[in-house]
């Protein structure tokens, strides 16, 4: 059974002084309101409601870190999955959303237990300035993406292949990137994300 699958609800912030001290290596995900991430994090692991999904955007406000339990010590966890708010939603006020900017790029810049980030794309959408952005503060990090183009159940395989090769050319500077079509409905690149976020979270070394 997969390590995601053992995930549960962890803790909460509003801000980043309020998030635990650095410790086991998290996984973030980003991405633009709508574009998926908490039900991304359902699929991955396996439960319906553990990042509450909903079909009004902006619904994310806070941090939620998902804790993964050390499969050998169940008491302290090995790992965290972390659902950052969504940007990009445009009724939300402007202040409001300078600082998202500041929490976003405060995380994906300074968090030493960042281990790789997940950043999902509407493949109906592709790379959107605010994306953009964000790839700006992720590039300097080194950091490694997975890019998951969601929704992917809306395109047909040859839109998928065009989506996946346009994003990766659009995000190249971010050097460690990889970028694959997704979908919670039609469980579409879920082996892969499993393999990269377990990766990230506990390396598995290949003799
Ligand atoms: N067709 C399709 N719809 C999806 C898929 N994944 C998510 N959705 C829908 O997209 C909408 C937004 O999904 P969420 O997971 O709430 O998006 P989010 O990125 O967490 O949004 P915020 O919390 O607002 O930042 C919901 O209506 C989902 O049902 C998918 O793979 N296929
Ligand atoms: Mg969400």
């Amino acid at each position: 059974m997969s390590l995601l699958q053992h995930a549960s609800f962890f803790t909460s912030a509003a801000r980043l002084d309020q998030l635990p001290l650095p410790g086991a290596p998290e996984v973030c995900f980003v991405g633009r309101s709508n574009s998926g991430k908490s039900t991304a994090i359902n699929v991955l692991t396996n439960q319906r409601r553990l990042a509450f999904s909903s079909k009004t955007p902006g619904r994310t406000r806070l941090i939620n870190m998902f804790g993964l339990p050390d499969p050998l010590d169940p008491e302290s966890q090995i790992g965290f999955l972390v659902d950052l708010p969504g940007y990009g939603y445009a009724s939300v006020a402007h202040r409001a959303r300078e600082e998202w900017a500041d929490i976003l790029g405060g995380y994906l810049q300074s968090r030493p237990s960042l281990a790789g980030i997940v950043l999902l794309i509407d493949i109906r959408r592709g790379v959107t300035d605010l994306d953009r952005r964000l790839a700006n503060w992720i590039a300097p990090t080194g950091r490694p993406v997975l890019a998951l183009l969601t929704k992917a159940d809306k395109f047909a395989y040859g839109q998928r292949q065009n989506t996946v090769f346009a994003v990766k050319k659009e995000l190249a500077d971010i050097g460690a990137l990889n970028a694959i079509p997704f979908s919670a409905t039609a469980r579409i690149g879920l082996e892969e994300a499993t393999a990269q976020i377990e990766n990230w979270i506990s390396p598995q070394v290949v003799p």
